[in-house]
C-alpha cells in the first residue's frame, strides 16, 4: 500500500511539471484526488490494513493529499499568473496614445454653392422644385419652342434614349412640368443635372449641372427680371457688385439676355480669373416666350413671366478658382478636402 502512495506521489508530481492550461490541471486533479481518483480507490482498501498500519498509511496519504493539493494550488496559482501577464501585455491599451484622427467630411465645393443659391432665392419667395433627368423630348424641346430643326435637337448635342426620350440638357422641362400642373403665381427655382454631348475637357463634361428660375404671374416685366437678377448678384457676390445684361437670343424667351457682373476678385479691375474685361457672365434670362406660355395652358393675354438659367459648375468654378472642371467629378480628397 505505501508503495502505491509513493509512485501516486511521483506520478503526479511528474504530471504537474507538464502542464500546460487550468484545464489539464483540473484533469490531474480529478485523476488524483476526484472521487474515482487513484488515491481515493488506495484509500478504499485501508480496511484490509491491521490496526497498526492503519494509522500509518492513513498519515502517509493524508500527508501525498495535502501534497498534491498544494502542488496542484501552485500550479494553478502560476497558470493565472502567466495568463493574467499574457493578457496584460497583449491586450494592453496606451491610454496616452493620441485618439485616431476622426475622418470629417465636408460639403462638395457644387453642394456649397447650390446651398448658398438657393437660400438666396428662398429667400425671396422662391420654391425649390425638381423633376425627371431622363425626360420626353417634347419636355425638353417642343414645349421649349425649339422648332423641329433647332441644332440642339441633333444626336452630337444631345443624348438620345429612343427617338422621344432623352437625358434632359436643361432643367427647363421641370419648370414646363410645374406649369402644367400649377396655375400663377409661379415661383419656382430648378436646380439638377443636365446632360449635353460634349468631349471632356477643362470646361466642358457630358454632365453638368444647372440652376433655372421662373416666376410667371400678372404684370411681370423685364424690369423684374433685371431686379431679382441683381439682387442674386449682390448677394452672391458681395454688395458693390455690378450687373449688366446685353442681348441675346434663346427659343424659349423674347426678349432674351445674357447677365454679366463685376468680377467678385478684382471687384472690376480686370484679372486673370475675368481675363482682364473686370466682367464675368454668369447667367442668361429673358421674358418667357408667350408660345411656351400657351403649350402650358397659361394665358399670355393674362399672365407673363421671366426665366433665367445658369451653370452651377462654371460658378462654383469661378468662386473658388477651380481651372479644370474634371475635379468637380473625379472623388479626388485632395481636392475635395480643400472646401
Ligand atoms: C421655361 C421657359 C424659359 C431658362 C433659361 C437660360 C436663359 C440660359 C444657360 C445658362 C448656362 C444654360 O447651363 S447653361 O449652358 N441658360 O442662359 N435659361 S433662359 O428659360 C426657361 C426655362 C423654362 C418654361
Amino acid at each position: 500500500m505505501k508503495e502505491k502512495l509513493e509512485k501516486i506521489k511521483m506520478e503526479s508530481i511528474k504530471e504537474l511539471e507538464g502542464i500546460q492550461n487550468l484545464q489539464q490541471l483540473e484533469e490531474i486533479r480529478i485523476k488524483y484526488l476526484g472521487k474515482k481518483g487513484e488515491l481515493t480507490q488506495v484509500l478504499r482498501g485501508m480496511g484490509a490494513l491491521t490496526a497498526e498500519e492503519r494509522p500509518v498509511v492513513g498519515q502517509l496519504a493524508n500527508e501525498i493529499r495535502d501534497y498534491i493539493t498544494e502542488k496542484i494550488e501552485e500550479t494553478a496559482y502560476c497558470l493565472k499568473r502567466r495568463d493574467l501577464e499574457n493578457r496584460l501585455r497583449t491586450e494592453f491599451v496606451d491610454v496616452t496614445m493620441p485618439s485616431r484622427k476622426l475622418e470629417i467630411g465636408n460639403k462638395h465645393p457644387l453642394t456649397k454653392v447650390l446651398d448658398e443659391i438657393k437660400e438666396i432665392f428662398i429667400g425671396m419667395g422662391f420654391t425649390i422644385v425638381e423633376g425627371p433627368e431622363i425626360e420626353k423630348t417634347y419636355y425638353n424641346f417642343d414645349a421649349l419652342n425649339h422648332s423641329k430643326y433647332h441644332p440642339a435637337r441633333d444626336m452630337q448635342d444631345t443624348f438620345y434614349i429612343s427617338e422621344d426620350v432623352l437625358l434632359r440638357t436643361q432643367t427647363s422641362p421641370v419648370q414646363v412640368r410645374t406649369m402644367e400642373k400649377q396655375k400663377p403665381p409661379i415661383r419656382i427655382l430648378a436646380p439638377g443635372r443636365v446632360y449635353r454631348a460634349d468631349e471632356i475637357d477643362a470646361t466642358h463634361s457630358p454632365m453638368f449641372h444647372q440652376i433655372e428660375g421662373l416666376v410667371v404671374d400678372k404684370g411681370i416685366t423685364m424690369a423684374n427680371l433685371k431686379g431679382t437678377l441683381d439682387v442674386f448678384a449682390k448677394q452672391l457676390y458681395g454688395e458693390t457688385t455690378k450687373t449688366k445684361f446685353r442681348p441675346h437670343h434663346f427659343p424659349f424667351t423674347e426678349p432674351s439676355a445674357e447677365m454679366d457682373c463685376t468680377c467678385a476678385a478684382c471687384k472690376g479691375e480686370g484679372c486673370r480669373i475675368c481675363k482682364y474685361t473686370g466682367w464675368i457672365e454668369i447667367l442668361g434670362g429673358g421674358m418667357v416666350h408667350p408660345k411656351v406660355l400657351k403649350k402650358c395652358g397659361i394665358d399670355p393675354e393674362i399672365y407673363s413671366g421671366f426665366a433665367f438659367g445658369m451653370g452651377l459648375d462654371r460658378i462654383a468654378m469661378l468662386k473658388y478658382d477651380i481651372d479644370d472642371l474634371r475635379l468637380m467629378f473625379e472623388n479626388d480628397k485632395r481636392f475635395l478636402s480643400q472646401f
